[in-house]
């Protein structure tokens, strides 16, 4: 990253002032979101101000090594009446990623809003931005202020930086691992960031996991128009594979490695009627984000994700989306 000019001594003062803090993480929460939440968190303790780290639906139990996970909220009983003075959202690009009240977004409108992000397609809704693509992760952001402004941070927090910059670059497989994230992530190790607790966590899957992966893998296309590699996953197969929502979050990444693919499409039903979609390219000249937007998605160049309504039914040896 060559960007000198982020407001970190401005968000610094920003801490500093605020008594009450709330973090924010989007409801379908990551590795690199939870990461960046809880170091401000650790951040928040530190300085001696109170904070709440919320997201609207409970994070993955992958990540509940990390230290102060069992501090995260997702029980809108805790938000409701929380008092805060300054709120924080991190490695997410649309408010309506919160899936919040008007009331409460309201609320969030009146209060000095500090938003920290590297998607590309980011609104800029904070009254302090710092949104920066070419960052790999939020954390690798997370890491520049702490370092610039010569805050000293703990092991614990090393961990949680680092988690999201393994998380993001898919274990530094992804084309994001640029010079700047081994550099970063060195120093993290310096700083005493636990790497193997962290990589034993994101590689371990449940059997419930990999039996949905084996449906998935087995509904594999090529288009041969698009070159599009695409699979899907119905409800009944989260039934029948006992998993959860949760253990499809890693398939786009895996089949990301599929020799050939122009890209790939995961396309999963959810609960409520709608269709998710995750996009993943490793291939020079793709751009995922542009037909997520079109979707009325978003993202990155090479991850990227919409939601549609929609159902899927199997018609034959087919499947339909209706
Ligand atoms: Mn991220």
């Amino acid at each position: 990253m060559t960007n000198n000019s982020f407001p970190w001594p401005t968000i610094e003062k920003e801490f500093q002032r605020a008594e009450r803090v709330l973090i924010l993480n989007p409801k379908d929460s990551d590795g690199d979101s939870i990461g960046a939440g809880l170091a401000l968190w650790h951040y928040c303790a530190m300085l001696g101000k109170k904070a709440l780290m919320f997201t609207a639906k409970a994070p993955s139990d992958q990540l509940s090594y990390l230290p102060g996970f069992e501090h995260i909220s997702h029980d809108f009983k805790d938000l409701d009446p929380w008092q805060f003075d300054l709120a924080v959202s991190v490695d997410f690009a649309d408010l309506k990623m919160l899936d919040f009240s008007d009331p409460l977004l309201e609320r969030l409108r009146a209060t000095p809003f500090i938003n920290i992000d590297h998607h590309p397609t980011n609104h800029l809704f904070g009254t302090i931005n710092v949104v920066e693509p070419t960052a790999a992760a939020a954390c690798e952001l997370l890491f520049m202020f702490f370092e610039e402004q010569g805050i000293r941070y703990t092991s614990d927090v090393a961990t949680c930086l680092l988690t999201g910059i393994i998380y993001d670059t898919g274990s530094f497989a992804h084309l994001n691992t640029t010079r700047s994230v081994v550099e970063v992530s060195a120093q993290l190790l310096s700083r005493g960031a636990r790497m193997k607790e962290i990589t034993n966590h994101a590689r371990n899957k449940s059997l419930p996991t990999l039996k949905l992966w084996g449906v998935a893998l087995s509904r594999l296309q090529t288009h041969p128009r698009t070159g599009i590699s695409t699979t899907i996953i119905s409800q009944e197969d989260l039934k029948e594979s006992d998993a959860d929502d949760e253990a499809t979050e890693g398939i786009a990444n895996f089949l990301n490695s599929l020799s050939g693919a122009k890209a790939v499409l995961v396309l999963k039903e959810s609960a409520d009627g709608k269709i998710k979609g995750s996009l993943r390219s490793t291939m020079p000249g793709v751009d995922v984000s542009k037909l997520a937007m079109a979707l009325g998605g978003g993202g990155h160049k090479k991850a990227a994700g919409f939601t549609i309504p929609g159902r899927l039914k199997h018609r034959g040896s087919r499947w339909q989306l209706v």
